[in-house]
């Protein structure tokens, strides 16, 4: 398969990266002085894109790689990814599901406490010193607080099963009612927010869940609430976001993505009942290598024609 020529638009992981360049003709497009020349250099030769959440496949990069016959993400999400037109050219999608469900929920757990007991607060009031001078302030208990979950997937469950250990009453809003399940349906993410303490946002990217959180909701979720989003930032109307924050409409955020990464919005800095986290929900080394080899087992199974790990198109 050396002769196979894999474009990888942003660097991901170095052992993906090592792999791929050992197995197949990487070819990475960031390292290139002028990318759309590069592109169209390669275009007749490329047959497969390893996109991520950053970067995946755009209608322009398809209709711009003819020779275009699978795009294998780094990635649960697929946001990035065009799917209609990857079903409309026959051209294969691959995500890497499961293995980041439990670091993904686990950092969502760890967001609630370092929200609610103020973790970071915390080890800065101790390495600033000021503990020696002063008070520190009572946080707010999580054992027993109502969890609702935007998308009860295979995230979503995970976080429930979890904060159930924590006594969490757990409730949830997806478009249709699962009938697996005993925590409480609510039809609409405003009614949800209504009756919930921490909301998460663990639903996949889409038009439809595109600011999913907007104003209503964060009111509905009062200045006691608490935000946790694990999803992507578009789920978030993110300019409400920081008004709630700051007008105390909202109780507090705990943040590991952002509409416009790496950017985030500097007036949340300034704020202690945030956490803002860099986008890290599976970024622990044994899930980032598991992820690596889902991607290249995909890639490998469609060049040796076996069936793909875990298709999606
Ligand atoms: C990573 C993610 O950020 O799986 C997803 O959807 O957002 C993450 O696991 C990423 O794709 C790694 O580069």
């Amino acid at each position: 398969m050396e002769s196979i020529c894999v474009l990888m638009p942003i660097p991901m992981n170095s052992y993906l990266e090592q792999e791929l360049q050992k197995r197949f003709n990487l070819l990475k497009l960031w390292t290139a002085p002028q990318k759309p020349q590069f592109i169209k250099e390669h275009a007749d030769s490329i047959r497969a894109v390893v996109g991520n959440s950053a970067a995946g496949a755009d209608a322009e990069l398809i209709e711009a790689l003819p020779r275009l016959e699978i795009v294998s993400s780094f990635s649960v999400g697929v946001d990035k990814i065009n799917l209609a037109k990857c079903r409309e050219k026959g051209i294969r999608v691959t995500n890497t599901p499961d293995v980041l469900t439990e670091d993904v929920a686990d950092l969502a757990i760890g967001l609630m406490l370092a929200v609610l007991r103020r973790l970071c607060e915390s080890d800065r009031y101790v390495r600033s010193g000021k503990w020696k001078r002063g008070d520190y302030k009572l946080t707010t208990k999580f054992s027993g607080k109502t969890v609702g979950i935007i998308g009860l997937g295979r995230i979503g469950m995970a976080v429930a099963k979890r904060a159930e250990a924590f006594n969490c009453p757990i409730c949830y809003y997806s478009r249709t009612e699962k009938s697996d399940t005993k925590y409480k349906y609510y039809p609409s993410v405003v009614e949800l927010a209504s009756n919930c303490q921490i909301l998460v946002v663990a639903c996949p990217l889409t038009e439809e869940t595109r600011h999913i959180v907007n104003r209503e909701v964060m009111n509905a979720l009062g200045p006691k609430g608490v935000l946790i989003n694990i999803g992507r930032g578009p789920h978030v109307d993110e300019p409400e976001l920081v008004s709630a924050l700051i007008e105390g409409r909202l109780g507090g955020a705990g943040l590991d993505v952002y509409e416009h990464e790496p950017e985030v919005p500097e007036e949340l800095f300034g704020l202690e009942n945030v956490v803002l986290l860099p986008h890290v929900g599976s970024a622990t080394v044994e899930t980032r290598k598991e992820m690596a080899d889902l991607v290249l087992g995909n890639l490998e199974a469609h060049f040796s024609n076996k069936p793909l790990l875990t298709p999606l198109v």
